[in-house]
């Protein structure tokens, strides 16, 4: 960062100032420094900061420009305008307390005439990167590459009908791989951008299928030549852009990485937004893929559900963060994985301000909720109704099915002979809810 020159004079760091305070600028839950079973806020929740959204975006909607105007945005050498705005990222990083970040190659550094020189643009500011890395302290929890915004990804990037922007897409994401690994990232992430289709009349959807899993085997081998160690993620999203997009929601993506024998080498990023775009709740998508062993990592949003596209927001809803957050910690947690605000500011939200109150507000909700969920699950009120809701099937013929021992023919004389009819049970739906509001209020 460069020493004497502040992008955010006003503010200064966020600090915890407890449940209490009436400063929008503090922390009332979370407290980075707080130790839980040994281990820090910091360090179970893992944030990190989406830098297209929160340094790329200008609050542009498809009925007019960006009406977010940055001081550190003036200038006309782009190279030197992206370390300034690298050097305001970090601040900001650093400022509000995120130990992470998470970037796309392309809106670190301008894209080039050229591969090569867009990776000549990358390298200049992939140095800058670790160097303010090694300043601050803050980590890359993911990087990506952007093969979705540049014309020529219109038709897919690796689904692409034309074979030659399947190979320009493979040479970005070696780089971005590269870059990822010299960076220290711990997780690559790959969002099907434009790999989908929206008519069958022009689309091969078996063979879009097949090149879209080539290319990920691809990524693997080269992940494995360079050491890049970090976990391989997939972040479902169902529609926008396409209409149809391979990875429409976490079973999906089960299906296709067991299809194609990738499931070893990948888990999910799942993005809230998505999931409610899908039709699914947030902790739906996070307990299909909890089921599986794939829980990777968060991109905390949230959508609006009377808008059929991905706005994007900020979450500051306790209640479903609460049950995510039961889910996530019944999980196991998220490993090399974190929580990515992957979320913008509203359009009007124009002030340097807006982006802390932004960032404060999603903190400080997924901490009280982090510590709810914890409440939650050692009192076991909830594990122990689910429990006993199961437990026929924890001895006897129950215990039989499960572990594949019985047959109809086995089930058939059972019923005949001793069972007979099933006496209906209560699945409690409104005295949980109730209970669960214990929790909230
Ligand atoms: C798009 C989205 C992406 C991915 C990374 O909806 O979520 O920003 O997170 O490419
Ligand atoms: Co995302």
């Amino acid at each position: 960062m460069a020493k004497n020159k502040q992008h955010f004079p006003k503010i200064g760091p966020i600090g915890y100032e407890g449940p209490a305070s009436g400063n929008p600028l503090a922390f009332r839950h979370y407290n980075p420094e707080e130790r839980i079973d040994g281990r820090t806020l910091r360090e179970h929740l893992r944030f990190s900061i989406a830098y297209w959204h929160s340094f790329r975006g200008v609050g542009s909607d498809p009925f007019g420009p960006g009406t977010i105007r940055r001081e550190w945005e003036r200038g006309t050498d782009p190279i030197s305008v992206a370390k300034a705005r690298m050097d305001a990222g970090f601040e900001f990083f650093t400022k509000i307390g995120a130990p992470f970040w998470c970037f796309h190659d392309r809106d670190i550094a301008p894209e080039g005439r050229t591969l090569a020189e867009s990776n000549r643009h990358l390298d200049a500011l992939v140095a800058h990167a670790k160097a303010l890395q090694k300043a601050t302290g803050v980590k890359l929890l993911w990087g990506t590459a952007n093969l979705f915004s540049n014309p020529r990804y219109m038709c897919g990037a690796a689904t692409n009908p034309d074979a030659h922007v399947f190979a320009y897409a493979a040479a970005q994401v070696k780089k971005a791989l590269e870059v990822t690994l010299e960076l220290g990232g711990e997780n690559y992430v790959f969002w099907g951008g434009r790999e989908g289709y929206e008519t069958l009349l022009n689309t091969n959807l078996k063979r879009e299928q097949d090149h879209l899993a080539a290319f990920l085997h691809m990524a693997v081998a080269y992940a494995k030549e360079i050491g890049f160690k970090g976990q391989f993620l997939i972040e479902p999203k169902p529609k926008e852009p396409t209409k149809h997009q391979y990875d429409f929601d976490v079973a999906s993506g089960i299906a296709f990485l067991r299809t194609y024998g990738l499931d070893r080498h990948f888990k999910f990023n799942i993005e809230t937004n998505h999931a409610t775009l899908a039709g699914h709740t947030f902790p739906h998508e996070i307990e299909v893929a909890a089921a599986v062993g794939m829980l990777g990592s968060i991109d905390a949003n949230a959508g609006d559900l009377l808008l059929g596209w991905d706005t994007d927001q900020f979450n500051t809803d306790a209640k479903e963060l609460t049950l995510a957050m039961v889910s996530i910690l019944r999980a196991g947690g998220l490993g090399s994985g974190g929580l990515n605000f992957d979320a913008k500011l509203r359009r009007p939200s124009i002030d340097p301000a807006d982006l802390f109150y932004a960032h404060i507000g999603g903190f400080d909700t997924y901490a009280l909720a982090f510590k709810t969920a914890r409440r939650i699950l050692a009192d076991g009120k909830f594990t122990e109704f689910v429990a006993e809701r199961y437990s026929s099937y924890d001895a006897g013929f129950g215990k039989d099915i499960e572990r594949r021992k019985v047959g109809f023919k086995d089930l058939e004389r059972l019923v005949l002979k001793t069972l007979g009819e099933p006496v209906p049970r209560s699945g409690r739906q409104e005295k949980l809810e109730n209970l669960l509001n214990t929790y909230l209020h």
